[in-house]
């Protein structure tokens, strides 16, 4: 909806001040019925818009509910999410994703469900997200880069969660390698990166996001219950859902740019900066040994660089950690 798009931006910039019916209808080429239809609109998101004679119309009261306008108000991206699809519960959000891809949808669309039935981990596993308290968003990318580099994208989305939860103030923030988004040992997010390649090109890639935001403990299942959090039982605090994933893009696109034009380097220190149990010894369960490693860092291709009591060191690219402690059992 352009139109509409172009409404919210200009209320945006009018923030706090009255625009006259008249002057919007000149600046979007549409009548002033129509100008007051679209206000009608906003007003079903959870807008309060303020209406005077001879002054005009101003926005009062930014939504809380999440739509593709309410994601678009106040969005300081270039690109990312200028197209934005809102479904209230849909299984997977990356199943969308995909279908919006293969039907030609552009670079940086962003997909946003207010609760999934089948969120999806990675392998195969659970992604509990059948509430209305989290952030579960995949968006499209159509990345200029080898398929070998795409796990950085992974890498880079990790860093983009942590730089966000840092920024309000939320302790203990880590990323397990290779992309769990912990605050203290709890899981408060997950990336689940899908491509869809051949040879040496990215058709596209799907990046989701699954972010706790709103949780009580008694909101997660027995499962997940002891290993799981929020943002809300980490800061007892509420959060708008539709201002974190308006933060998220930003932070997003910014890293994105960034490496794009910088390469992985900047990734990989934000990356480490953040790295659960960095520099300290932990057990290893790859193939058929089990050893004792001090974790090192990550390397350009996703994997996990580990000093080895002999001091040689080791590329993992799945392996079994015991995150508990250093001793073999
Ligand atoms: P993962 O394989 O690293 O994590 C899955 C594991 O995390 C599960 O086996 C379970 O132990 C635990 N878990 C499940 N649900 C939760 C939860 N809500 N909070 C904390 N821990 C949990 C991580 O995979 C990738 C998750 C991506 C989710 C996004 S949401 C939007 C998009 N759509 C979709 O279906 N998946 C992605």
């Amino acid at each position: 909806e352009s139109t509409r798009n172009k409404l919210i931006d200009i209320l945006n910039v009018h923030k706090n001040s009255f625009i006259s019916g008249q002057q919007l209808s000149n600046q979007l080429n549409i009548s002033r019925t129509a100008v007051w239809k679209h206000m009608r609109e906003l007003e079903k998101d959870g807008y309060v818009i303020e209406a005077a004679p001879r002054k005009g119309y101003r926005i009062v009261e930014s939504p809380k509910k999440v739509s593709s306008n309410t994601i678009h108000w106040g969005l300081q991206t270039k690109w990312l999410g200028k197209e934005v699809v809102h479904k209230h519960r849909v299984p997977s959000t990356q199943t969308v994703a995909h279908q919006q891809a293969l039907n030609g949808s552009s670079h940086g669309t962003v997909v946003i469900a207010d609760q999934q039935t089948k969120g999806k981990g990675r392998l195969n596993r659970k992604w509990y997200s059948e509430n209305d308290d989290g952030v579960w968003m995949s968006v499209v990318l159509r990345p200029n880069i080898p398929p070998n580099q795409a796990p950085q994208l992974t890498l880079l989305a990790a860093t983009v969660l942590a730089n966000v939860l840092t920024k309000l103030k939320i302790p203990e923030v880590g990323i397990k390698w290779p992309n769990d988004i912990l605050i203290g040992d709890k899981k408060v997010a997950g990336i689940l990166t899908e491509m869809q390649a051949e040879h040496d090109q990215i058709h596209y890639l799907v990046l989701g996001i699954g972010l706790n935001v709103n949780q009580s403990s008694d909101t997660f299942p027995d499962e997940v219950k002891d290993i799981a959090t929020s943002l809300k039982l980490a800061s007892n605090q509420s959060y708008s859902i539709r201002q974190l994933i308006q933060d998220i893009l930003f932070e997003f696109e910014k890293s994105y740019d960034v490496y794009m034009s910088d390469g992985f380097t900047s990734i990989k220190q934000n990356w480490e900066r953040f790295g659960y149990k960095m520099g300290e010894k932990v057990a290893i369960n790859s193939g058929n040994r089990t050893w004792t490693a001090t974790l090192h860092g990550i390397e350009a291709d996703g994997s996990l660089l580990v000093s080895n009591d002999d001091g040689s060191h080791e590329r993992l690219y799945s392996a079994e950690i015991n995150w508990k402690g250093g001793n073999v059992v």
